[in-house]
């Protein structure tokens, strides 16, 4: 059956902010139908974000939402997700906020492997403040802050999320929704701390800063720097130097830390310590 978007959406908070063409909404739909198809309930999800036009989210979505500070999304939802392990705990933010300012409590998320489902947003540079570049603005890019292009490297969201400990890790292009729909249903799916790079595209500062043109546009660029990883043994060395792979990267087992937490909590009250 087809699903009522609106359903899930809070229709006095329309119209959005986002501007036309932005990748944004289209990971907003792609969370949607996971949420739908997984047959969760609105009361059942805890959805938070930090600062940003991606932060906009929670405003939009009718579940249990805080819209918090920059980079701080994951540590609210780190005491959400304590105090009420049963919830479905969403955190969702930019490149921006996730990696720089919220970096630190990103990658202790991964250490911990909370169960936490941690969308990026990556357009690659600051939305909503007007363009500056972000830890994921790729070298010789430019922006607001990067007039010359970034001299910087940028991090990889992925291979961060794994080195730090992440359970399932996974990349997901706007332009491809069947395969973000895949990735986004499986992080979901998924008991522990996972992480979702979406590329979203921000024709408004990045594209227009680097003449990439229009959303559509941008959507062919990202395109042509990316890979199915289903086919990474069938593409050669050569063909994949410099590109993403986008699909599932990574997925394991790992002890999740409520799950740990509510065991040392039991097994002290059967020794009548601790609280
Ligand atoms: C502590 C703090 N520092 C800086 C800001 C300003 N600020 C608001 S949103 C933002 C960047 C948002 O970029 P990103 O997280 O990549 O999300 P996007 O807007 O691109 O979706 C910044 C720097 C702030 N609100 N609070
Ligand atoms: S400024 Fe960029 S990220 Fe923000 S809404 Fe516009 S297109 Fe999207």
């Amino acid at each position: 059956m087809a699903i009522n978007y609106f359903d899930y959406l809070r229709k006095d908070k329309m119209p959005h902010i986002w501007c036309a063409g932005c990748g944004h909404g289209m990971i907003v739909k792609s969370i949607i139908r996971a949420i739908d198809k997984l047959g969760w309930k609105k009361d059942e999800i805890a959805l938070v974000s930090g600062i940003g036009c991606s932060s906009r989210t929670p405003g939009y979505l009718d579940f249990h939402t805080l819209h918090t500070t920059h980079g701080r999304a994951i540590a609210f939802a780190t005491g959400i997700k304590c105090a009420k392990p049963n919830l479905k705990v969403i955190v969702v933010g930019g490149d921006g906020d996730m990696m720089a300012i919220g970096g630190n409590h990103f990658i202790h998320a991964c250490r911990r492997n909370i169960d936490l489902k941690v969308i990026v947003y990556n357009n690659n540079i600051y939305g909503m403040t007007g363009g500056q570049a972000s830890p994921t603005t790729p070298q010789g890019y430019k922006a607001t802050t990067a007039p010359y292009g970034a001299i910087e490297e940028p991090f990889d969201v992925c291979n961060m999320a794994i080195a730090a400990g992440a359970t399932f890790v996974g990349r997901a292009l706007d332009l491809d929704v069947p395969s973000m729909d895949r990735v986004i249903l499986e992080s979901f799916k998924t008991t522990g701390l996972s992480v979702v790079d979406a590329w979203s595209q921000c024709p408004t500062y990045y594209g227009r800063f680097n003449k990439w043109g229009s959303a559509a546009d941008m959507m062919e660029k990202y395109k042509e720097i990316t890979y199915n990883f289903r086919l990474k043994d069938q593409i050669s060395e050569e063909e994949k130097k410099g590109k993403f792979p986008v699909g599932i990267l990574y997925q394991t087992k790992r002890d999740e830390f409520c799950e740990k937490y509510e065991l040392l909590r039991q097994s002290l009250k059967t020794k009548g310590e601790g609280a």
